[in-house]
């Protein structure tokens, strides 16, 4: 298992249409284990490929509670078949946009499609915090992120805090010891 680097936006990979699985195999095993990982690692309550630079139709979740047990899923290939018409605006984070928050209106609920680990297929049900975090890693593997869910204004505002932010974090230049 390993903890791997997560995109910060803007790059390329987040904005990419990701690429459907072509078969479940130990590789694709191994890298839903080291998204889990990274996942929890971070924390966060999801996880999409493109986010660590793999531009493949895998996401993971877990929005287990703490005081309950773990509840991670690895989902390939994932479609939703039915959202509901009922509305729901919750606060959205994310990963790939450290420290920027804002609300999002989604479907209150949603059902997925997708195969498991074993190239097994299965459909899940969700609502609350699940449907949110689905539709939020499902629009990853389009190349979407939450701020695109926002006014031009809004979203601009964010990017450029999150620009400046990042600016702050890289190390100062190094003097040159040049005449
Ligand atoms: O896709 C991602 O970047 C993961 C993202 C998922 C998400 C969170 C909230 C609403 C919609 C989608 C996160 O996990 S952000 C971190 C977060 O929300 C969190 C972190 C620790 C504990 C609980 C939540
Ligand atoms: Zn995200």
């Amino acid at each position: 298992m390993a903890v791997l680097p997560i995109l910060i936006a803007p790059h390329p990979t987040l904005k990419r249409r990701a690429e459907p699985v072509q078969e479940v195999d130990s590789e694709i095993r191994q890298l839903t284990e080291d998204m889990l990982e990274t996942m929890y690692d971070a924390p966060g309550v999801g996880l999409a490929a493109p986010q660590v630079d793999v531009a493949k139709r895998i996401v993971v979740l877990d929005c287990a509670d703490d005081d309950q047990p773990p509840q991670p899923y690895r989902m390939i290939n994932p479609e939703l078949i039915w959202t509901s018409d009922e509305r729901d605006t919750r606060e959205e984070g994310c990963l790939s946009l450290p420290d920027i928050y804002a609300d999002v209106t989604r479907s209150a609920a949603c059902k997925v499609a997708y195969l498991d680990e074993q190239g097994r297929q299965q459909e899940l049900e969700a609502e609350g915090l699940l449907a949110v975090c689905i539709q939020h890693e499902i629009d990853h593997l389009n190349g979407v992120l939450f701020v695109d869910h926002l006014s031009a204004l809004k979203r601009n505002m964010l990017m450029r805090k999150l620009a400046k932010q990042q600016a702050g974090k890289k190390p100062a230049k190094k003097a040159s010891a040049g005449a």
